[in-house]
């Protein structure tokens, strides 16, 4: 019976899949790919749970609002044991690290987040790139932005300049004015990157991301809340530059240094394996 209590603290990833060879041409060819049944269901109806658990059926319980689109709350892998089973697994690790040549990775941040239906004035989130906001020095950090409900792409999934993540740095854009955004200023970004089409997700799909890939998302236009559990992990050896972020301020990192401090384990990741058929 003790077993039985300690294992239920934690979340069964072994059916987390690893990435097809199509799927990692993909993210290397656009920047972003659109995963099917990346995350067993039961799985991703435990991340729902533990979400509603500390934020509230309307979300507004955690009190982080960013914003007047999202309730959220950070790092919900530092706060229960079963999220962060989940969030550092071998298997979530297996997934980033096959987009960046199968090197080391650690675990850079997770968060929740319920974005307001448009009729409680959730508006949309502005085109930009996630890199300039991180104070990471180099590339190789992949965002897996996984919804917790099914996501409709009226319900806000987002849309991706194709091959963006080629384009260097463009900026940070993301403030009070939404009209101010990566595409306002560089309107010809939309020239030389054509944008991704609308996209339906079901639960246990994911959309991955390159932090340098300009992405936005629509408002969400149903009455319910969009739910989603996004998490990112970087390159092993990526240096701490000191730029500030919530995350990371006041943790005693050093500049120029890496992220070695138990907010940034580390992680185990499984031998690369070949799919079967492939
Ligand atoms: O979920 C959204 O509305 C936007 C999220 C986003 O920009 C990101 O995950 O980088």
């Amino acid at each position: 019976l003790h077993v039985v209590a300690v294992t239920e603290k934690l979340a069964d990833t072994s059916g987390i899949r690893a990435l097809t060879s199509e799927e990692v041409d993909s993210f290397h060819e656009n920047g972003w790919v659109m995963v099917k049944g990346l995350v067993p269901k039961d799985l991703i109806e435990g991340l729902l749970e533990r979400a509603k658990e500390r934020m509230g059926e309307d979300g507004e319980l955690s009190g982080q609002r960013r914003g007047a689109n999202y309730e959220m709350l950070l790092g919900p892998a530092y706060q229960d044991p079963w999220i962060r089973s989940f969030s550092y697994s071998r298997e979530m690790a297996r997934v980033a690290s096959s987009l960046v040549n199968n090197r080391p990775v650690r675990f850079f941040n997770d968060l929740f987040m319920a974005k307001l239906p448009a009729s409680r004035d959730g508006g949309r989130t502005p085109w930009h790139q996630d890199l300039p906001y991180q104070p990471l020095d180099r590339a190789g950090c992949v965002v897996i932005w996984l919804p917790l409900v099914d996501c409709p792409a009226e319900m806000g999934t987002m849309r991706f300049l194709n091959g963006s993540h080629r384009a260097g740095l463009i900026g940070r854009f993301v403030s009070g004015d939404e009209h101010t955004d990566a595409i306002a200023t560089y309107p010809e970004l939309v020239d030389q990157y054509p944008m991704s089409e609308p996209i339906d997700l079901e639960v246990g799909d994911a959309t991955i991301h390159h932090m340098q890939t300009v992405h936005y998302a629509p408002p969400n236009g149903t009455n319910s809340l969009r739910w989603v559990h996004t998490s990112a992990r970087m390159l092993a050896e990526t240096l701490y530059t000191g730029a500030p972020n919530s995350r990371t301020d006041n943790l005693g990192l050093v500049p120029g240094e890496p992220f070695d401090h138990q907010n940034f384990p580390l992680l185990e990741v499984p031998p690369p394996t070949t799919p079967a058929g492939e």
